[in-house]
C-alpha cells in the first residue's frame, strides 16, 4: 500500500497527487488550477472536507478520472494532523446556530431567509444569495409582483379550495416546484435529498440541478417509489458527456429535461466573488487543458465546462437522444418563446436566473405578460406547450398572480435553499406549507375555489412595465461619489 509520505512528494504543479477519503488519486492533470497545488497538499487536503465535499458530489474522481490516476489506499500511519484552529467568526456562528428560532417561528419564507443568513457560513450565504452586477434584476424580480395588484370577486362560494394542479402532466398539490440551485451542500450536509425528501412530504416536484453536491443517483435514490423529478441540465462543450447525462437521467425515470439557456457564461456575483472562494474551486465537468481564474468564485470557478456555443441549431440534436420532454430555462423574451413553441419543446422557463446572470433583464412575471400574449395569439399553446415563472417568489400571491396571467407553474429555488440551511428538510416542508397555507387563504379572498377561477380579470397589471429602479439606491456608486465642492458650506 502507499505511505502517505510518498503521496506528500507529489505536490507540485508537475506533480500533484491527493488524498480523498483514505484513497489517493494522480490530480496532474488538474494541477493548473486545482487547489492543493502547493506543498502542504497532503494536509490541507484532509482538512478541506468542508470545502471539496459541496464541489464534488459522489462520483466525481469515478466519472471523470481515468481509472489509471486512481492510485489506491494510503497507509496514513504516522500522519499527524494538528486540528484546525477555529475562527472566532466560526465560534460566534455556531453559537447563532444553536440560539436559533425553533421552526414555528418561521411564519413566512423570509423568517427562513432571515434565519438562514444568521446560521450560514459567510461564504455560503455570499454564494447563495449573491445576484449579478448591481443585483438590480435581483430586486426587481421581488418588486415587479408589487406592481400587481388583485381584483378580487365576492360571493362566490369558496368553501373548498383546490389548488392541485399539473406540471407536463404530473400530478403537484400546488403550482409550484423546486426549482435547481446548485451547491447544495454549502447549507446542509444533506444537500438536495432535503428538499427530495419535502417534496415527497408535500406532492410536489423538484427538479435536479447539474451542480448538486449530492451526485445524481443519489438524489433520484431519495425519492420514494413514484415521485416526479425534473432535471436542470447545462450543455457540455462535451456533447457525449451531456448525453451520457441525459440518456441516464431518462433511464433512471427523470420526467422532464430543463435545458439551461441563459448562462453561456456566469454572471459576475461581486459578493460571492469578494469570498475568495478561489482556494475551494475546482471543475466538475472540466476537460483537459483549459484554465480557470480561481479569483472569480465558487460558481465561476465550477462552470468552466458549459458550452457558450450552445444554439437553436442543436435542438434537434437533443431532441434525437431523448423522449423526455424537453423545456428551455431562462428564456426573456415573447419571440424567443415562440421558436421554442415552434421548435416542438414542451414548454419554457421565463426566468432570469434569480438576477445572478443579466443584470437590468426584466422579471419572469413581466415577460410572462408578453410571452402569453404571443403564444395566443399565434395558437401555440395548443398542443400543451406550457410556461412557467421563477425568480422572486416569495408569497401564493405571487404564484396566483403567474397563474392568472396564464402560467402554468412557478419554480422557487433560494427560499428552499434557506429552510433546509435554517432547518434540514423539515424547513423545505414547512416552507412548502406555508405557501399552501397563503394559497388557500388568498384564493378565497379572490373569490377562487379552484385554480381555473384564476383568471386574467382577477389581476391589475397596469403598473407592471413601469420598471423604475426607486428605492433601490445606487450603492456602490454613491460610496465612491464625492460630494460637490461648496455643497453644505454654505457656498453651493
Ligand atoms: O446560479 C448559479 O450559481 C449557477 O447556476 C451555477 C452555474 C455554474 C456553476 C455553479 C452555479
Amino acid at each position: 500500500m502507499l505511505h502517505h509520505s510518498e503521496v506528500s512528494k507529489h505536490a507540485g504543479k508537475d506533480s500533484l497527487w491527493l488524498i480523498v477519503k483514505g484513497n489517493a488519486y494522480d490530480l496532474t492533470e488538474f494541477a493548473p488550477e486545482h487547489p492543493g497545488a502547493n506543498e502542504h497538499s497532503l494536509i490541507s487536503t484532509r482538512r478541506r472536507t468542508q470545502a471539496y465535499e459541496p464541489i464534488h458530489p459522489p462520483g466525481t474522481l469515478e466519472q471523470y478520472l481515468p481509472k489509471d490516476k486512481h492510485l489506491g489506499p494510503v497507509d496514513l500511519s504516522g500522519l499527524e494532523i494538528k486540528p484546525k484552529e477555529e475562527t472566532q467568526e466560526e465560534k460566534d456562528r455556531k453559537k447563532r446556530v444553536a440560539e436559533k428560532p425553533p421552526i414555528d417561528e418561521c411564519l413566512s419564507l423570509y423568517d427562513f431567509e432571515a434565519v438562514a443568513k444568521s446560521v450560514l457560513p459567510t461564504g455560503a450565504w455570499a454564494y447563495y444569495s449573491s445576484g449579478a452586477d448591481d443585483e438590480i434584476t435581483m430586486r426587481e424580480n421581488r418588486n415587479a409582483y408589487q406592481r400587481i395588484w388583485f381584483r378580487p370577486r365576492i360571493l362566490r362560494d369558496v368553501t373548498t379550495i383546490d389548488f392541485s394542479s399539473t406540471i407536463l402532466g404530473h400530478k403537484t398539490t400546488i403550482p409550484i416546484y423546486i426549482t435547481a440551485t446548485a451547491l447544495g451542500k454549502l447549507g446542509h450536509p444533506e444537500g438536495e435529498k432535503n428538499l427530495t425528501w419535502a417534496g415527497a412530504e408535500q406532492g410536489v416536484i423538484q427538479m435536479i440541478p447539474t451542480l448538486a453536491s449530492c451526485s445524481f443517483d443519489e438524489i433520484v435514490d431519495a425519492a420514494k417509489p413514484g415521485q416526479v423529478q425534473f432535471m436542470q441540465l447545462y450543455v457540455n462543450k462535451d456533447r457525449e458527456i451531456t448525453r451520457k447525462i441525459v440518456q441516464h437521467a431518462e433511464k433512471r425515470g427523470i420526467k422532464g429535461l430543463f435545458i439551461t439557456v441563459d448562462a453561456p457564461q456566469l454572471g459576475r456575483r461581486e459578493k460571492d466573488m469578494r469570498q475568495k472562494f478561489a482556494d475551494e474551486g475546482s471543475n466538475v465537468q472540466r476537460t483537459q487543458g483549459e484554465s480557470v481564474d480561481k479569483t472569480q468564485g465558487a460558481a465561476r470557478a465550477i462552470s468552466s465546462f458549459i458550452d457558450p456555443g450552445l444554439s437553436w441549431k442543436d435542438i434537434p440534436w437533443f431532441k434525437s437522444i431523448t423522449k423526455m420532454p424537453i423545456i428551455l430555462k431562462g428564456v426573456q423574451c415573447a419571440e424567443d418563446a415562440v421558436l421554442a413553441a415552434e421548435a416542438g419543446l414542451a414548454g419554457v422557463v421565463l426566468s432570469n436566473h434569480g438576477g445572478r446572470q443579466l443584470d437590468f433583464a426584466r422579471s419572469g412575471i413581466e415577460i410572462l405578460e408578453e410571452v402569453m400574449r404571443e403564444l395566443r395569439k399565434r395558437d401555440l399553446l395548443k398542443n400543451g406547450f406550457e410556461v412557467y415563472i421563477d425568480g422572486g417568489v416569495r408569497r401564493a400571491g405571487d404564484v396566483l398572480k403567474a397563474i392568472a396571467m396564464g402560467a402554468t407553474a412557478v419554480g422557487i429555488g433560494r427560499p428552499f435553499l434557506y429552510a433546509y440551511s435554517a432547518y434540514g428538510s423539515e424547513g423545505v416542508s414547512r416552507a412548502i406549507q406555508i405557501l399552501k397555507d397563503e394559497m388557500e387563504m388568498n384564493m378565497r379572498l379572490i373569490g377562487a375555489p379552484t385554480l381555473a377561477d384564476v383568471t386574467p380579470d382577477m389581476i391589475d397589471t397596469a403598473g407592471l412595465n413601469q420598471r423604475q429602479v426607486e428605492g433601490v439606491p445606487d450603492y456602490l456608486g454613491r460610496a465612491n461619489y464625492e460630494p460637490l465642492a461648496g455643497v453644505g458650506n454654505g457656498l453651493g
